[in-house]
């Protein structure tokens, strides 16, 4: 009862919590919001896809996930909190309202839902998802680095014991390949890609398997530098931007290379907050300043995908 009545959205909520939201938001805001199954985890739990934007035919969109990694509980937090600032604020905020007149964003709450679970309910701080392994009890692959994007080459292991494990081939993963197919199908559309991680307070864009630069580098450095701009003029948060290989590290088989790859000119990772104080074990009451800051940066890039 108290999801639409605020609580929810400055609290860390389960994944049971999570999926009666995805249902109740698109019940009371069904011009706005719908909710798509686009496939199972590998413990059958349905994933749900939030659709937001002003129905209306032919739109250009944006497509954002949160909770591929379990244990970086504020990504789902900032995807509940994107959505309910969109739907409250549709038709009073300008910004907003201009954004989803023209643009609709997919929203996938949280990628990895077994591992998100297993986070709850078993090990705070697993990643991977729960998928069982050949010849190990290990379990599990890192769902970042199962994308067909250089798979299997740089900043991966081929362990299943390790937290960087990447699968016994891309896509091998029922959650991969559900947004993988789900981003092809829908290819034409999509013209932005963000994914949401934690933490250490980044906007990395392509490549993280190359040192190559991308075609449109140059451009993605200068959308990026702006969104860091808007996000710090909140609370003067400061984040890094560039590159992914060189401003964390190299990986291959990560989601933002792959959507890049397959033609989405505009992608982006965020680390959200912090810088490693409490890392993954982001009190609740950062939850809010967190969001809000971030939403700045979403929105420019938004606004800039809209307009190119
Ligand atoms: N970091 C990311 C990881 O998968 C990353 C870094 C994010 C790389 C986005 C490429 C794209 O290792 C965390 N914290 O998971
Ligand atoms: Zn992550």
């Amino acid at each position: 009862k108290n999801f639409t009545a605020r609580h929810c959205y400055t609290k860390y909520n389960s994944w049971d919590t999570i999926a009666a939201w995805t249902a109740r938001i698109a019940k009371k805001y069904p011009k706005l919001v719908s909710r798509i199954e686009i496939g199972n985890t590998f413990e059958q739990r349905p994933m749900y896809l939030l659709q937001v934007g002003k129905v209306s035919g032919r739109k250009k969109t944006i497509f954002m996930d949160c909770g591929i990694h379990a244990r970086e509980w504020i990504s789902p937090a900032f995807c509940q909190w994107f959505v309910k600032q969109a739907t409250r604020t549709y038709g009073k905020d300008k910004t907003m309202t201009y954004l989803l007149d023209n643009l609709n964003f997919y929203v996938l709450p949280v990628f990895n839902i077994d591992g998100y679970v297993w986070s709850w309910t078993k090990d705070r701080l697993w990643r991977k998802n729960r998928s069982n392994n050949s010849n190990t009890d290990c379990i599990g692959t890192d769902l970042n680095r199962n994308f067909n994007a250089a798979w299997g080459t740089v900043g991966v292991s081929d362990d299943p014991c390790d937290e960087i494990y990447c699968g016994t081939a891309a896509e091998s993963e029922k959650e991969t390949k559900a947004v993988a197919t789900f981003i092809r199908e829908n290819l034409h559309s999509i013209k932005g890609y963000l994914t949401i991680h934690s933490y250490s307070q980044m906007l990395l864009f392509p490549y993280g398997y190359t040192s190559r630069k991308a075609p449109n580098h140059d451009e993605l450095n200068k959308v990026a530098e702006e969104a860091v701009e808007a996000l710090s003029s909140m609370y003067g948060t400061k984040y890094k931007y560039g590159v992914s290989a060189t401003i964390i590290y190299p990986t291959s088989g990560s989601s933002d290379d792959w959507a890049y790859d397959e033609g989405i000119k505009y992608s982006f990772g965020f680390e959200l907050r912090d810088r490693g104080k409490y890392g993954f074990l982001l009190p609740q009451s950062k939850i809010k300043p967190t969001c809000k800051e971030t939403m700045l940066a979403v929105m420019h890039i938004a606004k800039y995908v809209l307009n190119h």
